[in-house]
Parts: C-alpha cells; structure tokens; sequence
C-alpha cells in the first residue's frame, strides 16, 4: 500500500516571507500564481550565499571562485535534469525563461528545418509565448500555420488534431497546461498520436504552467523539446530551461553566439562547443540557476505528487464555491480535468474593476488576457480575472476570494 504524502499548506506558507505581509491593511492572499510565485526563504537564501561567498564568473577562470561557481551552475543543470525526468543532463540549456526556450527552437531550429509550404501546428489555447514565434518562423519561411481547436467547454479538440496531422507537419507545440483555461491536455495521448500520424514531426511541449505543479517525467513523455521558467516554481527571475533531444540540438545550428559556445574560432569561421555549452553564449544568469537549482530542492522536499493533488483539491472547492455565486461564470473544464487555475467572468462587474477591488481586500489575482488573446476571442470574451493556486493557498485563501467577488457584487450593485 502506498502513503500518499500531504502537504501542509499553512506550514508551507511560513517560508515565503512575503506571504507574511499585509497589503492595504489585510493579509495577503496571493493567487496571482501562474505569472509568477512567491520564493521561499531557502531559494532567497541560497541566491544571497552564492554572492556572498562563492560569486565568479563560470567555465573561465581557474581560480578557485571560479571553480565553485562553475559547480553550483552545473549541480543546478542536474538537479532540473532530474526534476524533469530528462534522459539527459546535455539537452538542458538554460535559458532566460520559457519565451526564450521557445524562441530558441523556433529559430535556431524553425530556420533550418522548417520551409515554403511545410506546416506548424499549435493550438487555440497558446500563450503568445508559444504563438507569435511560429507566427514569425512562417511569415519568415513560407510556411503554414495551422491551430487545434478548442471546443467549449475549454478541452483540445483531438478529432482536429487529426485532421491537421494529414500533412507535411514539420512542428506540433502545444502547452501542457492552459495558463487561462487550467486544462490538463493529454500530452502523452497527444504526442503519441503525432508519432504515429506524422513520423516526421518534431514535438514541443509548453511546460510553463506544468512543471512547476506536477511530477514531471520528459522522458515518458517523448517530447522533442520542452520549456520551463524558474520565475513559475519558486526560483528567481531570469532562468528557465529548454530540454531538447541532445541528437536533435547537436543538428541544430546556434541561436546566439559569442562567447562560451565555440570550440575553435578562425578568421571567417568557427565550431561549436558540445552541449549544452552551444546554446548558452554568453556569462549565463549564474546565481539565478543556483536559485533554480535551491527552488527544485525545495519541491522536491515538498513532493510534487503532493503539490498537485492540493492544487486540484482547492480547484475543486474554488469552483464548487463559485458555482453557488449568482453572476459568476467560471471557464474551463471540471475541476477532474484541470489544474490550479481558475477564470472567471462576474456579470456586469469588469475584470479589471473586480481585481482592483479584491486587491483593496489583500487579495490578489490578475485580469486581462493573460497573453492568450486568440483563445478569448475564441470564447468570446475580451478579457477575465483569474485565480491560480500554488502549494502555499489554503481553502481559506479561496474563501477571502468569494468574500472579495461578493463585496465587489454589493459595490457594483
Ligand atoms: N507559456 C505559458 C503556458 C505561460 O503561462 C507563460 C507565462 C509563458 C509560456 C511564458 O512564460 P515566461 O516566463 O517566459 O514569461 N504566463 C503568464 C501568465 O499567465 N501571466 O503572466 C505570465
């Protein structure tokens, strides 16, 4: 029998410190979790000691400064390799965050790879992360842009993935986890009917919203590339990661060079060094990886199983609650389907307004588009406030939320 493992999120809560703090006169209750979380004290920490004692540049010098650091970047590299379960420490490149991860293939891959005619397929449901450099790779190549579609209630139509698949597919990119809708796409299921549908394409996998509140397994999953941000897990701004397959990098040609990613330099040409030193040119951001590297400790000690079944768990009682509030109309699928995020429209009361007003009670969410402006204007709707839940909100925190969303209702008549 397996003991499943809880987390306590009122414990985990006192290690972030600025969850401790008051904003206009009320505890904070931060549910702005997928633009960003909050770092607990040991990713804070472990940012300010690496400066303090063991701050130089990497891979340069041979002094001793140099040397720890270099270590602490590569522990960094191995601790994300692990925390995703990649096959292989090579094909993680650190990057500045998932926008940059995705830029990366589509240009050092999409340029050479991708041509007049061939087709890129995303979905209705991208971050403009994952939409505007394939909108530029085809505008660039002559290529075709073509979308899965969602259907209503917020799920991948997997009939139209069919359909597109009939084709000369180069790319299938595709998030994992919808930053609006919180839906869980079925990744494996997904790539497993490209493999068998369209051979020849390549697979990127949006891992933004998802590696930072599941057990990730990039191995199983058998993607060709996938992308993170540290900003969404814990760490520090200014690091993510891209995993690539190392034999599909190894083909791939630069994105920026400089220094640290050749082997030999002549006059008119130069090699590559292996990876991933190839596609980190440049001083990297060394104390956010270090940063990163604290942040996966961290999850790691929590257990992401454990992450995941609490954020579904609050999901859950978010939408329960709401759905007993008159004028409030969640998107999205049920709540079996979805992960901590949860948007939502309030008759008559407009997002921007209904976050202003919940921000007056502590309490704070975000409202917009969330950079998704295709799938709202898919749903109809032009913008919507959004609640996303880490492993430090308590059902309490959903709670002050339907107060905030209430009091607002009374305000706005
Ligand atoms: N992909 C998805 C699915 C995202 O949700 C985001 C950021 C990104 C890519 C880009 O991440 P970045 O770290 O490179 O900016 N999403 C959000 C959000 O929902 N609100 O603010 C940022």
């Amino acid at each position: 029998m397996s003991i499943e493992r809880k987390l306590d999120p009122v414990a985990l809560k006192a290690d972030f410190p600025a969850l401790a703090r008051e904003v206009h006169g009320k505890p904070l209750v931060y549910l702005d979790n997928a633009a960003s979380t909050q770092k607990p004290l040991a990713v804070i920490e472990s940012v300010s000691e690496f400066y303090r004692a063991h701050y130089a540049n990497i891979h340069r010098g041979v002094h001793t400064l140099s040397e720890e650091a270099t270590t602490a970047y590569e522990e960094a590299r191995d601790k994300v390799c692990a925390f995703i379960r990649a096959p292989d420490r090579r094909g993680v490149i650190f990057t500045r965050n998932a926008t940059e991860a995705i830029n990366l293939v589509a240009y050092a891959w999409g340029r050479s790879n991708v041509g007049p005619g061939d087709r890129v397929v995303i979905t209705e449901m991208e971050h403009h992360s994952n939409l505007i450099p394939w909108q530029l790779l085809v505008r660039d190549v002559g290529a075709e842009l073509t979308y899965v579609r969602v259907t209503e209630e917020g799920r991948l139509d997997l009939e139209s993935l069919g359909q597109v698949l009939d084709g000369p597919v180069k790319l299938v990119a595709f998030s994992h986890l919808s930053n609006v809708l919180g839906t869980v796409n079925p990744a494996q299921k997904i790539i497993a009917q490209v493999r068998a549908q369209a051979p020849q394409a390549r697979v990127l996998v949006d891992a933004a919203q998802s590696v930072p509140h599941l057990p990730m397994n990039a191995e199983a999953l058998d993607c060709d590339f996938l992308a993170l941000s540290g900003h969404k897990m814990c760490g520090p701004t200014g690091i993510g990661a891209l995993y690539g397959r190392p034999e599909v990098l190894d083909d791939m040609p630069p994105f920026l060079a400089g220094g640290g990613m050749i082997n030999r330099v002549g006059r008119m040409e130069a090699t590559w060094a292996d990876l991933p030193g190839k596609f980190e040119a440049g001083t990297p951001a060394i104390a956010e990886a270090v940063g990163l590297g604290a942040a996966v400790d961290y999850l790691d000690g929590v257990g992401m199983e454990a992450v995941w079944t609490h954020e579904q768990q609050l999901a859950a009682y978010a939408l329960e609650r709401m759905a007993e509030m008159p004028g409030v109309s969640v998107i999205g699928p049920p709540a079996q389907e979805r992960g901590g995020v949860v948007s939502f429209t309030v008759e008559s009361i407009h997002p921007h307004d209904l976050a202003q007003m919940l921000d007056w009670d502590g309490v704070a969410i975000r409202a917009g588009h969330h950079c998704a402006r295709l799938l709202h204007d898919q749903l109809g709707l032009r913008a919507t406030a959004r609640a996303s839940f880490y492993l430090y909100n308590t059902r309490e925190d959903v709670d002050r939320l339907v107060e905030g969303i209430q009091r607002a209702q009374g305000f706005f008549g």
